[in-house]
């Protein structure tokens, strides 16, 4: 089987919920969309995105790029496919556009090698689990009047979510705790909360925020300081007894390792498009494993789920609703938890309007 083409489209994806967290503040995700097809008919597919069309742009010429690297490839051969492109990469470096740009490539890769199967990707990683607990993560934003965000946290419950994030990180640190205590009512014990200050603390806040957060039952702080500190972040986690969760805006498995060796947190959130796909992502994995530390993801919940359900080590699949639009059959919860499509490798269906409705 050979990859004989890859299309890449621009698209813009309005959120239902724009963003506003203490480092986010958007309405859309500029997505560089990409279908790689074989001499055999089948059509992988994967995606990466920023929160501006012009950056999407760049993103999308550099993964016209390696797209010319894999024609030719047999889409199996994913780890030789993802050694080509990586080699490539040197020059721009493994790290930030370059790395976003490989994401779609490596994904719609692993995409195809999984169909060229006939089995779901988790089963192709060896997994079992046909369903990932998940958190509630498109929505409780920073800019949310209280009375809204407790509103929001109901219909989280009601539409069968059992966990979901809080957005923090104001400069006047116990306002966020009192917004969270609120919603804390609202749900109830037997909810998971977590909350995500978007690197927005010094790391004495941190501490002292984190201790108020712990009194509430909160299942982890995230990112509490700029995310280069792996020092602070490490003392922070010593310093709580709450779990610290952190990773989203590193890239690479690499990145991954610092972190573990350092014990800058106590669950690392590896951001698919930040890995450059889901290669290093497993990567970023098996050292979670070695270093015996729970493993989650960040956006990409249909890419991730397929990736958690193959660690019996993960922790809660962020859960975004962004790109549910693209697809015939959107991810479900029940329960708390996604459940695995049955399909073949991501077993996603592009809606046929799609790439029109969404055209850049
Ligand atoms: C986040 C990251 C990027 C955009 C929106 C929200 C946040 C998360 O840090 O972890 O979901
Ligand atoms: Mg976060």
């Amino acid at each position: 089987m050979k990859i004989t083409g890859t299309e890449i489209s621009r698209l813009a994806v309005p959120l239902r919920r724009p963003i506003k967290t203490s480092a986010h503040d958007f309405s859309h995700a500029h997505t560089v969309f990409v279908q790689m097809r074989t001499d055999e008919g089948l059509t992988g597919i994967g995606w990466c995105f920023a929160f501006d069309a012009r950056k999407a742009d760049a993103l999308a010429i550099l993964a016209e790029d390696l797209a010319a690297l894999y024609v030719g490839r047999d889409p199996r051969a994913v780890r030789e496919n993802h050694a080509v492109a990586w080699k490539d990469m040197n020059f721009l470096g493994h790290a930030g556009a370059s790395m976003i740009a490989l994401s779609g490539l490596d994904t719609a890769c692993w995409d195809l090698a999984a169909q060229a199967a006939e089995v779901p990707l988790y089963r192709h990683l060896g997994g079992g689990a046909t369903r990932v607990q998940t958190y509630a993560s498109s929505g409780l934003w920073l800019d949310r009047p209280v009375d809204a965000l407790v509103d929001e946290a109901r219909g989280f419950v009601d539409a069968g979510y059992r966990a979901m994030k809080v957005r923090v990180g104001q400069a006047d640190f116990m306002a966020d705790v009192e917004r969270v205590r609120q919603v804390r009512d609202a749900v109830g014990a037997d909810i998971t909360l977590m909350v995500d200050a978007n690197q927005a603390w010094p790391e004495s806040v941190a501490i002292r925020a984190g201790r108020e957060f712990e009194a509430l039952d909160i299942f982890w702080l995230e990112e509490p300081v700029f995310y280069t500190d792996l020092e602070g972040s490490a003392r922070i986690a010593a310093a709580l007894d709450m779990r610290v969760a952190t990773g989203e805006t590193s890239y690479g498995s690499a990145a991954m390792k610092q972190h573990l060796d350092v014990r800058a947190a106590d669950v690392l959130m590896p951001d698919l498009q930040r890995m450059g796909g889901i290669t290093d992502y497993l990567n970023a994995c098996a050292m979670c494993a070695a270093y015996n530390q729970p493993v989650s993801s960040h956006l990409f919940t249909e890419a991730s789920v397929h990736v958690l359900a193959a660690q019996p080590h993960a922790l809660m699949l962020e859960h975004m609703d962004w790109w549910e639009e693209l697809f015939e059959n959107p991810t479900v919860v029940e329960d708390g938890a996604v459940i695995l499509p049955d399909g073949p490798g991501l077993g996603l269906t592009l809606r046929g309007d799609a790439l029109s409705d969404f055209a850049a």
